[in-house]
Order: structure tokens, then sequence, then C-alpha cells
């Protein structure tokens, strides 16, 4: 009925929602039973039928203070028994900051993970958060805008995220079969797109569960939970990867997610051609013109539709690219 959980923390809370659900629908059904057998049983029959005068039973009030409070404290304490497990953070456990905006999800990883102790390269991802397996987590959120929300259902966490107050969520993340599953069924879909790593580990969804604007419903990312040798790994590749700015790798990430809106030889498709764009002034659909500058393509990038060039249509999606890449794509556009 559920997604399987893979946190720690899961089966408690699996256990108790079962048990509450048991116990609402038990009480549903039990006092609709009684309120119709008492319809039928004391129905009025006839015109001189009155309702006898009874005010008051005490054993009758007894009975139904009691059970429902032994009830109520077993399900209360059991509760708060989970709730402190889910907001106490091992001291072993692992730091990592995310922030949320529209419409994507950041995560920044410790820096002593960094394997390159000289370089101050930060260990960044977008909206894929790479965990270690049996690894306690604790996820310092805020919010760079408005308020967003952080849900990973599977892990069973759920928390606000806000803008000026650091809010949080830990766990211990797990490998399940539901999450390989959806690891392996990413693979074949999108074929030699998806990251070929990620055939042994598993994949949960991440929301945002807060309703953020005109693009909310694509604020979804995906925590992909790892053996500790392959999340090292993976972290010591993301960070060669930040430290790594070049034309090649600008022209690798142009070939594989812009060529088919921007030309480099000045014909025009779905967007302008990249041919000299850098460094020219470009005009606006608002009639304003701005310098193609660093600047200038970096928000183009991450923020599309805040500048539309004049002429053509606000039809580029969010590009979601690291510093790194951007960076590179803009080493590249220069040599155009
Ligand atoms: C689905 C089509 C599409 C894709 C894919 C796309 N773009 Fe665009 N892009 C456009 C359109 C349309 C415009 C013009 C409207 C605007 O300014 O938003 C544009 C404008 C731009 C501009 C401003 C150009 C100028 O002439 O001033 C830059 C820079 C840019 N895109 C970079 C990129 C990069 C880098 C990528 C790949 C990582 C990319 N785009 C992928 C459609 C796309
Ligand atoms: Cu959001």
């Amino acid at each position: 009925m559920y997604i399987e959980g893979a946190s720690l923390n899961a089966p408690h809370h699996d256990l108790l929602m079962f048990w509450i659900n048991v116990l609402t629908i038990g009480a549903f059904l039990l006092v609709n039973a009684v309120l119709v057998y008492f319809i039928i049983v004391y129905r009025r029959r006839g015109p001189n039928d009155r309702t006898s005068s009874i005010a008051h039973s005490t054993t009758v009030e007894i009975i139904w203070t009691v059970i429902p409070s032994i009830v109520f404290v077993v399900l209360y304490v059991w509760g708060l028994v989970g709730f402190i497990n889910m907001r106490t953070a091992p001291d072993d456990a692992m730091i990592i900051s995310v922030s949320g905006k529209q419409w994507a999800w950041e995560y920044t990883y410790p820096a002593e993970l960094r394997t390159d102790a000289d370089k101050a390269t930060l260990i960044k991802t977008y909206n894929t958060l790479y965990l270690e397996e049996g690894q306690a987590v604790k996820l310092v959120m805020k919010s760079q805008d408005v308020l967003h929300s952080f849900f990973i259902p599977a892990f069973r966490v759920k928390e606000d995220v806000t803008p000026n107050i650091f809010t949080y969520v830990t766990f211990t993340p797990l490998i399940k079969e539901g999450g390989i599953k959806l690891a392996k069924a990413v693979i074949s879909e999108e074929g030699d797109k998806a990251d070929k790593t990620d055939k042994e580990h598993a994949r949960y969804d991440i929301f945002c569960t807060e309703y953020c604007g005109k693009d909310h419903s694509y604020m979804i990312g995906h925590a992909v939970v790892m053996a500790p040798e392959d999340f090292r790994a993976k972290i010591a590749s993301i960070e060669a990867e930040a430290g790594d700015i070049s034309v090649e790798k600008g022209e690798k990430i142009y070939q594989g997610n812009c060529v088919s809106c921007h030309s480099v030889d000045g014909s025009r498709i779905v967007g302008p051609s990249f041919q000299g764009v850098y460094g020219t002034n470009r005009p606006m659909a608002d009639g304003t013109s701005v310098e193609a500058d660093e600047n200038y393509i970096r928000s183009s990038i991450l923020n599309p539709n805040e500048q539309i060039v004049e002429g053509y249509p606000a039809a580029m999606p969010v590009q979601n690219l690291s510093d790194s890449e951007i960076q590179s794509v803009i080493e590249y556009m220069k040599t155009l």
C-alpha cells in the first residue's frame, strides 16, 4: 500500500501509521454500527412513544472516557518516541547543506569529503542527492526565495524549507528493492543518458511539497543511495569535475544540451545562434539592450525567461548545469 520504507526510522513510522489506520477505521465502524442499531431499536413506535428521561450513566461515561484515553496516550507515547528519533541527529551524522530555489534543489557536501584538501573546491550537486548507505545524514536546509518543502517519501521525512531560517531533516538511508527497481527502470528508459553507475544503487524520489510558483511541479529530484566505496568514488568524481573548466568540456555540453536550439554557424533554429554573441550588445524584447558578458550568459542559462532576446520566443527551458559546466560553456562561446 505504501512506498517501501528505505530508512532506519521507516518501520517505526509505518507500524504506527498502520495501527492508527486500524484504530480509526475500527472506531468509525463501531460508532456507525451502534448508531444504526440504536436507530432501529429505539425508533418511535407510535404517537404516545415518549423518550424516557435518562440524564446520566456513570458506568458508560467512565468506559468511553477511560478506554479512548488509554488508546490516545499509547499513540502519543509511541508517536513521541518516533518523533524524537526523527529529530535527533546522531553525532557522526554527515551534514549536507540543502538550498531550495524556484525550481531546483542544490546540495553542498561536507568539506571533509574532499580528496584534495589544498583546494577549496565546493562539492555540489543539483537535484540529485548522493548518499552513503547506512550513514546517518543531517540535511540542513534553507530557501533562496519562497517557501518550499523538502519531502522524500521513501525515507519518511518531510520539512518546510524557508528563507531566513535553517530547518533540518535527519535519517539513515538504506538500499531497498523498491529503490533498485526505480534506478533500473530509469536506466533502461533513458538509455545512455542515464548514469550507468546507478545500476547497483537505489534511487528514490524527492519532491517539493509546498506550492511555490509556476514550475513547482518540476521541482523534483532524486536521492541516490550507494555503497560506501561507490559513494566516495562518486564524490571524488564530482570534486574532480568541479575543478575542471575547459573549452572542450563546454563544447561537449553544447553538443549534449543546446545543439537542438542553438547553432554555432549563425543560422537561426529555435533560439539565436551562439556565433559572435559573446561580448556584443544583445537587443531585448522589452526594448533595452544588454552586453553579452559572463553574467548575461550565466543568467540566460539559469533563468532563461528573465531576459528575452528580441524576436525570439521565451522557449528556453531552465538548464541545470553546475558552476564549472556554465564556466566551460562561457569559455566555449568566447571561441565562436
Ligand atoms: C528548447 C530550446 C533551447 C535549448 C535546449 C537551449 N536554449 Fe538557449 N535559448 C532558446 C531560445 C528560444 C532563446 C531566445 C529567447 C531567450 O532569450 O530566452 C535562447 C537564448 C539563449 C541565450 C541568450 C542568447 C542571445 O543571443 O543573447 C543563451 C546564452 C542561451 N540561450 C544559452 C543556452 C545554453 C548554454 C543551452 C544549453 C546548455 C541552451 N541555451 C539550450 C532556446 C533553447
Ligand atoms: Cu518548491
